[in-house]
């Protein structure tokens, strides 16, 4: 059986809805990372980056959501969370977002909202302006709409609603400056299976 440890509400919260709307056969290990749980002797032979999301499958173990969600809708093609075969330029577009929130937007609000020791002040307000400049480039550019590709529900929905949650849950999500993404996380909250992961963790829809 697949093992995911995540953090609760944390980025692996994407790699679990993967999970859940893949209909996988998957258990949770929680990982308390205020308690620094991430940098045990035990998790770092998991995930020796000391970061959760990792995935220990029969295969091995991965790390990194993209790589957690891909491998979760692959080996389910019947759940159809990814885009068809025949359709290469949808797959690449849905990467393209996929990369645009790991290695942009997510290092961008992580270092606003949970920079260790927390920002402040002046440094807040300068490290917020660019990350919701990352925000603006989804809004605009990479959320199709209803769903990221459009008509069609991907595993980025789920990942981008991780970063949107986060957003809404600081006040920061401006229903004004971010219309489509506010939206789309109330859209993708309405799944049950994303429901279902959020209350698994403990959590509830933002
Ligand atoms: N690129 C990684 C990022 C993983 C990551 O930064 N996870 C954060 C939670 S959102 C974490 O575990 N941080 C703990 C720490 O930095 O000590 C992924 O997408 O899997």
């Amino acid at each position: 059986m697949l093992k995911l440890y995540y953090s609760p509400g944390a980025c692996a919260l994407a790699s679990h809805i993967a999970l859940e709307e893949a209909h996988a056969d998957y258990e949770l290990v929680r990982i308390d990372l205020s308690k620094g749980e991430q940098k045990t002797p035990e998790y770092l032979a998991v995930n020796p980056a000391g970061v959760t999301p990792a995935l220990v499958s029969d295969d091995g173990v991965l790390t990194e959501n993209l790589a957690i969600m891909w491998y979760a809708a692959a080996t389910h093609p019947d759940a159809g969370l990814l885009p068809p075969d025949d359709a290469p330029f949808e797959l690449a577009r849905m990467l393209r977002v996929n990369g645009f929130l790991a290695s942009a937007l997510h290092p961008a609000i992580g270092k606003v909202l949970f920079a260790r020791p927390p920002l402040e002040g002046e440094a807040r307000a300068q490290a917020l302006e660019p990350a919701l400049a990352k925000y603006d480039i989804v809004e605009h550019h990479l959320l199709k709409g209803p769903w990221v590709l459009g008509e069609r529900y991907t595993v980025a929905d789920g990942y981008l609603s991780v970063f949107s949650r986060w957003l809404r849950l600081a006040d920061l999500l401006d229903p004004d400056r971010f219309p489509k993404l506010n939206a789309h996380l109330t859209l993708v909250q309405s799944r049950p299976c994303v429901q279902k992961a959020l209350h698994m963790e403990g959590l509830h829809p933002a």
